[in-house]
């Protein structure tokens, strides 16, 4: 099949999981088209079957925004006309399903096929938006097939847009094998000199994250047992997060590593995860952790239980909960019996459930069906 696989470029998880998902289709040998305004971070290297084409917008002093959805559009009519492509898969709505649609449109091609996988925020919180809110409802409904990482964002997109429309659940997924032993020499002793505990948190450090409750929790570990906090990402909570550590004394147990290509390079000095999420429609990075073997404490929300499994791999705990949360993150740090036994259940279960071999042919059994249809 020939698929534009069009998505952000950035550290989020939605374009990790397109990459990813370019490289594992590329490899089964499908022709991938990665459409962005920018090369995502995972595909700077050359891949066979991989073509990456960027966006650009032109400037004009009339535009206040410049109008990269219709860049979008025109740029995947002019790749169709070049390589006949029979998917424009689009990640995260806002605003690719819209210019896909737009596209297929201009080129008034029926059989052109266009799937749009829901990560989360674009239903959540962008999509909610009422300024976005029609746009998106239409892109949903135009789409000629859906898809959902987990069964959490598929109730909440019908719900919230009363949408009468199968969306199909196909769920993050993961190189279980990318955190391999290769990997355990990750430097321990730098952050941890005294053998001290590692708690680890990455993402996007916006609000929706609460990483003043991942120090908060932190804090209340650190007081009983000696640890150390590595936090990977940027975002704009940054600067608040790093006067919280400073004003909670805590600055020579933190660690701020910022963006981190492979995470897994950390996660594999880690004893724990922290995920206090508001909302999370999966949970990439819990993934991620369990697939380094690493047990998470988080927040009991969207589809976060979908991935970890409370009491077996992890503990999720309500929102806010930085006392319990802090409770049961001790309990996994002090009792070795019961750390082993989340760390083989967190593996076994990124294996089982969530590895690449399993997940990229549910998409390339998907793009089948739609086609097909
Ligand atoms: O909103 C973000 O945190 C980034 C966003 C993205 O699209 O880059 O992440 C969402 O998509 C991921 C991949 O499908 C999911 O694993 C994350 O749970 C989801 N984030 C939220 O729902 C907050």
């Amino acid at each position: 099949m020939k698929v534009a696989i069009v998505c952000y470029p950035t550290h989020g998880g939605s374009g990790v999981v397109a990459s990813e998902l370019a490289l594992g289709l590329a490899e089964r040998g499908h022709e991938i088209h990665i459409v962005s305004y920018a090369t995502p971070f995972r595909l700077r290297s050359f891949s066979q079957n991989v073509f990456i084409h960027e966006v650009e917008v032109a400037s004009y002093p009339l535009f206040k925004y410049p109008p990269y959805a219709l860049a979008l559009s025109a740029k995947l009519a002019d790749i169709d006309d070049e390589y006949n492509l029979d998917i424009i898969h689009a990640h995260y709505a806002v605003p690719h399903a819209a210019s896909a649609f737009l596209a297929k449109n201009i080129l008034r091609k029926e059989k052109l096929k266009i799937v749009t996988t829901l990560h989360g925020t674009d239903i959540t919180l962008v999509g909610a938006d009422k300024s976005f809110y029609r746009v998106i409802k239409f892109s949903i409904e135009e789409s000629d097939g859906v898809t959902a990482v987990s069964n959490f964002l598929k109730k909440r997109t019908v719900k919230e847009f009363n949408i009468d429309k199968d969306i199909r659940v196909i769920y993050n997924f993961i190189d279980t094998n990318r955190c391999s032993d290769s990997f355990k020499d990750c430097n321990k002793e730098k952050y941890a000199p005294h053998g001290e505990k590692i708690l680890m948190h990455a993402s996007n450090f916006r609000p929706v994250k609460r990483v003043g409750d991942v120090v908060r929790i932190f804090a209340k570990v650190q007081e009983k047992i000696p640890a150390k906090l590595l936090l990977v990402g940027e975002g704009p909570e940054r600067l608040f997060v790093q006067q919280l550590v400073k004003e909670m004394n805590l600055t020579d147990h933190v660690w701020f590593l910022g963006h981190q290509d492979y995470i897994e390079h950390v996660l594999s000095c880690s004893d724990l995860f922290l995920l206090p999420t508001e909302q999370e429609s999966f949970g990439l990075v819990a993934l991620e952790a369990h697939a380094c073997g690493v047990p998470v404490v988080g927040a009991a929300t969207g589809g976060l239980p979908e991935v970890v499994k409370d009491g077996v791999t992890g503990f999720l705990l309500p929102v806010g909960e930085i006392a319990l949360m802090a409770q049961k993150a001790l309990a996994l740090l002090t009792d070795d019996a019961l750390n082993k036994t989340f760390r083989r259940n967190a593996k076994e279960r990124a294996v089982k459930c969530f590895d690449q071999k399993l997940i990229i042919p549910q998409y390339e059994a998907y793009y089948m069906e739609i086609l097909n249809r």
